[in-house]
């Protein structure tokens, strides 16, 4: 089964008429993008992860012989591929040769474990799977195993390293002979789905966000422009590359649109961040919170060279201004707030504006043709300055998630505008601060948990009746999880017990509860809900017993 675009909600015909007429969707495709880089800046370095370098010239040859060594095993136009790889340069050649050839990464992340990544191959029915060996201790032959044995439509499993019964990506990289499937291939569709980002999820089920080529190239292209990437910029990337910040607010995307260069790491300790910002002249890198205090505290007392960064961004979560208020003294850097979603909108404070609006605000729009309202419960817009739930749309937020009509309708005004679920305050200036969220999240340090998952994987134990999970302050993740649970009168059982059934289950661990209470019951609201507010209150007492 091939990927359907009509599986994919899209923007109606007088908008995209009109994001076409405006230039703001022109018609290029990635693999497009890279090819006119390597005519251009074809010795210019492109892609530094460790010891390997790569010129814009050879990035873009790995990527056509990558697109032979696929097309020789099958994979073809709209077939969908789940790629879960650490930030190495074979990232990005296999992402670029799936653009080429029309098939469709699904944005896995290295922590995703059986229970994510069996969703997204059967949800999508993938017929490849793209893994590193191991990474951080774990095995990921052993887990494509697993899904491979469960989802039919899985027929390859290409592994990064040794690949025991499977498919070496090294194999793949094959030299033009006669008959060049390159000479035949046709560009795919700009207006067609590029990728497949992970949204954060408030439901069940992980959604999957389906961004197209014209979209996605447009939001990267603006957010290079706003950042001041340009072909002298170095790039630090140490977040997972497939999450939606790092690929492409601006993003190593980004960083290739405007002819720069993108260093990898893996190591995300300050240490070796301060290293790599001195020996590669890092101008630019991009954070969360929580690794931005780290970096905070490790740089009053390092004696690396950081001064060749000019900015920091840092996104994904709330940080606050008290933290923000130091990056400039201590880090020599200025501070650039990024508030985005996978979705599509994200705000960027500007390399112009004051530190005040640096320091208080999560930026604005970064599009002319970004449309947002902050709205109360009835989706009325609230006076100017008070606080409401943002909703948007534009030529980068999408206008559905894949194959989920239903939800579609609750996460989708009428008039095609995206509930964000966050609530935020909309300055005079025009710029947004975020308050708090009305979804049924935890954003935990910039990972986000969709409550309800990870509720449904604790309810399949067999000793727990009812659950509840809610968000707990943390000093440095901002928020951490802490589930409430009621156990089967006659089943006490205990917290390492549960702990280990959601690891074997196969639940990426940054989903696993970082704290779990068993209660007797949970309190209730006015209607006879779960008073989440009340258990988020209850965190903090018990905290302080
Ligand atoms: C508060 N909350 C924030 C911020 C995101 C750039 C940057 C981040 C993401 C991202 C992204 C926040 N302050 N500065 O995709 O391109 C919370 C909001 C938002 C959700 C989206 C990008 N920055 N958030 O974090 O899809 O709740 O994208 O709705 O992972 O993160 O999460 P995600």
């Amino acid at each position: 089964t091939k990927f359907d675009e009509r599986d994919c909600p899209k923007w109606p015909q007088a908008q995209a008429d009109y994001y076409r007429q405006a230039g703001y969707w022109q018609g290029i495709t990635f693999g497009e993008m890279l090819k006119n880089q390597a005519r251009q800046l074809p010795h210019h370095e492109a892609l530094v992860a460790g010891k390997e370098r790569w010129t814009y010239q050879l990035f873009d040859q790995k990527v056509d012989q990558l697109v032979r060594g696929f097309h020789q095993l099958g994979i073809q136009d709209r077939d969908v591929v789940v790629v879960q790889l650490p930030n190495i340069n074979e990232f990005f050649a296999v992402c670029f040769a799936l653009f080429r050839l029309g098939a469709i990464p699904v944005m896995a992340l290295p922590a995703h474990r059986r229970i994510e990544i069996r969703y997204f191959c059967q949800f999508t029915q993938a017929k490849a799977y793209i893994i590193a060996d191991k990474y951080f201790g774990f095995d990921y032959c052993q887990l494509a195993r697993e899904i491979k044995a469960e989802v039919s439509s899985l027929k390859q499993v290409i592994v990064v390293g040794e690949p025991q019964e499977f498919t070496a990506l090294s194999d793949l990289y094959l030299e033009a002979e006669a008959n060049d499937i390159l000479a035949t291939l046709t560009n795919p569709n700009a207006s067609h789905t590029a990728l497949l980002q992970v949204s954060g999820g408030t439901t069940g089920l992980p959604k999957l966000i389906p961004r197209t080529h014209d979209d996605y190239l447009y939001s990267v292209k603006v957010s290079a422009e706003i950042c001041g990437v340009n072909s002298h910029s170095i790039y630090l990337c140490s977040l997972p590359v497939a999450h939606n910040f790092p690929l492409s607010s601006p993003g190593t995307l980004g960083v290739f649109y405007a002819g720069g260069k993108v260093v990898l790491m893996q190591d995300t300790t300050p240490e070796a961040a301060f290293s790599l910002i001195e020996q590669e002249q890092i101008t630019i890198a991009a954070l969360v919170p929580p690794t931005t205090l780290l970096w905070l505290e490790a740089a009053k007392k390092t004696t690396y060279d950081l001064s060749s960064l000019q900015i920091l961004q840092v996104g994904g979560a709330k940080f606050s201004a008290e933290a923000a208020k130091q990056v400039k003294p201590v880090l020599g850097c200025q501070l650039q707030q990024v508030f985005g979603m996978a979705e599509g909108l994200v705000n960027y404070t500007r390399l112009t504006d004051n530190e005040e609006i640096c320091n208080h605000t999560q930026g604005k729009p970064m599009s002319p043709a970004d449309e947002i309202r902050v709205v109360d419960e009835e989706g009325n817009p609230v006076l100017p300055g008070e606080v409401g739930q943002l909703q948007t749309r534009g030529p980068y937020t999408i206008c559905g998630y894949y194959k989920a009509p239903q939800h579609n309708t609750k996460a989708f005004t009428t008039d095609g505008f995206y509930c964000t679920g966050d609530e935020v305050k909309l300055t005079e200036s025009g710029y947004l601060m975020v308050v708090g969220r009305i979804k049924d999240q935890i954003n935990r340090g910039g990972e986000k948990i969709a409550a309800e998952e990870v509720e449904n994987q604790l309810l399949a134990h067999p000793a727990v009746h009812d659950v509840a999970l809610v968000a707990m302050p943390d000093d440095i993740l901002g928020e951490a999880s802490c589930a409430f649970v009621i156990c089967h009168a006659d089943q006490p059982t205990k917290v390492m017990v549960l702990k280990r059934f959601l690891r074997e289950r196969g639940l990426a661990s940054y989903k696993i509860p970082d704290r779990i209470e068993f209660v007797d019951s949970f309190p209730k609201t006015a209607v006879g809900k779960v008073n989440k507010k009340a258990l988020r209150c209850l965190t903090n007492t018990i905290k302080n017993i």
